[in-house]
C-alpha cells in the first residue's frame, strides 16, 4: 500500500503554501533548484493573469534535508505567496481590524456555492481561497522531490498540451524525447509549433470576449519498469490511482489512459498491443502502446501515457447569472482578477501528480530506507526480469 504520505496547506492569498512529504528514503541528493525549475514552468503560459507577474515561486526546505541530502525524515516544503503583502487586511490569521467586503455572488463552475453550503460560510472567500489552483504550486514542489527520486532509477515524467479549446495538435511524428524538448521550448507547452499561433489566437479571442478556454494535456512517463501497481485489489490498480490523482487537479473533468474513450469505438484487434520479445535486450516489447503502458492496473514496461481534460476557468469577466447568497436576489457572478487559460500550467501539475503516484508505487514495490537500498532492490528486480 501507499508508502508516501503528503498533505498541502495554504490559501491563495495567505502568507504561504506549505507541504509535508513523508516516506522519501535517506541519502537522496536534493537541492531547491531541482524543484524550482518546475515551479517556474508552472507559472508560465500564454493566457495567465496578472498574479503571475507578482509571484516568483521558489521552495524552502524547512525540514528533512541537510547538506544537500534527504534524511529519511518528513520533508517540509514552503512556497511564499508574495501577493500576501497586498492582502494582509483581508487574509491575516489574527482578527482583522475591519470586516472585509465579503464575496457573496458564487461563480458557476467554481467551488464557491457548494463549499459555502457545506462549510456554512457566507463569505465565499473562505472557500475560494483554498479551492484556488494556487494550491497546485505546493503539489509541484512535492513532485519535484518525487521526480528526483524517479530520475535516480531512470524514470522521466513530462507533460505537453495537446489541445486548447477546439485547436488540437496534429500527428506529431516525433520521438518522445523530441516531444518533450519541443514542448519545453513552447510558451504553451505544445510540441506542435504549427498549431501554437492558432492556440494563442483562440486564447486572445476568448479574453477579448470576456471568456475563458480549457484544453487537454498528455503526461508521459518513460523508463517505467513493468510491475508497478497490482491487479489483485481495486485500490492497488495503478490506472485507478493515476485517474484519481489527475481528477483531483482543479478544473479537470476527464481522464483517459492510452487510447482512452476511443478504445470503446473500435474493435479489440485495433485496441490491444501485440506482444513481441527482444532477445538482445531480453525484454517483452510492443509495436504499439494503445494501453498507455498499463494492463490489469499494472505497468507493462511501455511508457505510461495519460491525458486529462481541463474545463475553462470559472472566473468570467462576462459573468454568468448567479444569486447573492445573502439576499437571494439574482445578480451576475462575482469577478476577480484571474487567468484566461491555464492549460499549460495544468499540464505541469498533471506531470507532478503522475510523478507522485509513480514514486509512491516505486516505493511500494521496492520499499527502501535509503537511496542505495532502493537502487539495489531495483537492480535485483531488473535481473529477475531479464531471467524470466
Ligand atoms: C486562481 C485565480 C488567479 C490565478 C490563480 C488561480 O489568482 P488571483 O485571483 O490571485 O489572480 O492566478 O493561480 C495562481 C495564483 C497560481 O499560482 O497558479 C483561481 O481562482 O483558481
Amino acid at each position: 500500500m501507499s508508502r508516501l504520505r503528503w498533505v498541502t496547506a495554504g490559501e491563495s492569498h495567505g502568507p504561504e503554501l506549505t507541504a509535508v512529504l513523508e516516506g522519501i528514503p535517506a541519502g537522496m541528493p536534493l537541492l531547491a533548484s531541482d524543484v524550482n525549475e518546475d515551479l517556474g514552468r508552472r507559472q508560465r503560459g500564454y493566457g495567465r493573469g496578472g498574479r503571475m507577474k507578482i509571484e516568483q515561486d521558489t521552495v524552502l526546505f524547512a525540514a528533512g534535508v541537510r547538506n544537500g541530502e534527504t534524511l529519511g525524515s518528513p520533508i517540509a516544503l514552503t512556497v511564499k505567496n508574495r501577493d500576501y503583502a497586498n492582502w494582509t487586511t483581508r487574509m491575516a490569521a489574527e482578527p482583522l481590524a475591519a470586516e472585509p467586503e465579503p464575496v457573496t455572488r458564487p461563480r458557476p463552475g467554481h467551488a464557491d456555492l457548494a463549499g459555502g453550503l457545506k462549510y456554512n460560510r457566507k463569505d465565499l472567500r473562505d472557500i475560494l481561497e483554498r479551492a484556488s489552483a494556487r494550491e497546485t504550486a505546493a503539489r509541484v514542489a512535492v513532485a519535484g522531490v518525487c521526480k528526483t527520486l524517479l530520475r535516480a532509477i531512470g524514470i522521466d515524467v513530462f507533460a505537453h498540451v495537446v489541445s486548447i479549446g477546439d485547436i488540437a495538435v496534429g500527428a506529431l511524428g516525433l520521438t518522445l524525447a523530441e516531444v518533450k524538448a519541443a514542448s519545453r521550448r513552447s510558451d504553451l507547452s505544445c510540441a506542435d509549433a504549427s498549431k501554437e499561433p492558432q492556440m494563442r489566437e483562440a486564447i486572445h479571442a476568448a479574453a477579448h470576449a470576456g471568456d475563458t478556454l480549457g484544453g487537454i494535456f498528455e503526461v508521459v512517463a518513460t523508463g517505467v519498469m513493468p510491475g508497478l501497481g497490482s491487479h489483485v485489489m481495486w485500490d492497488r490498480k495503478l490506472d485507478g490511482r493515476l485517474a484519481q490523482a489527475l481528477m483531483s487537479i482543479q478544473a479537470i473533468k476527464g481522464v483517459e489512459i492510452g487510447l482512452g474513450f476511443e478504445a470503446a469505438r473500435v474493435r479489440g484487434s485495433c485496441v490491444h498491443d501485440p506482444i513481441g520479445y527482444n532477445t538482445a535486450t531480453r525484454r517483452f516489447e510492443r509495436p504499439t502502446n494503445r494501453a498507455g503502458g498499463l494492463e490489469g492496473g499494472i505497468t507493462n514496461g511501455e511508457p505510461v501515457v495519460v491525458r486529462a481534460a481541463m474545463k475553462p476557468i470559472a472566473t468570467l469577466k462576462r459573468a454568468l447569472p448567479s444569486v447573492d447568497v445573502r439576499s437571494k436576489e439574482a445578480f451576475d457572478a462575482a469577478h476577480e482578477r484571474s487567468d484566461i487559460c491555464a492549460v499549460a500550467a495544468a499540464s505541469v501539475v498533471g506531470e507532478a501528480m503522475v510523478a507522485i503516484v509513480l514514486a509512491d508505487a516505486v516505493l511500494e514495490k521496492f520499499g527502501a530506507d535509503s537511496l542505495g537500498e532502493l537502487k539495489r532492490n531495483v537492480d535485483g528486480y531488473n535481473k529477475q526480469l531479464r531471467e524470466f
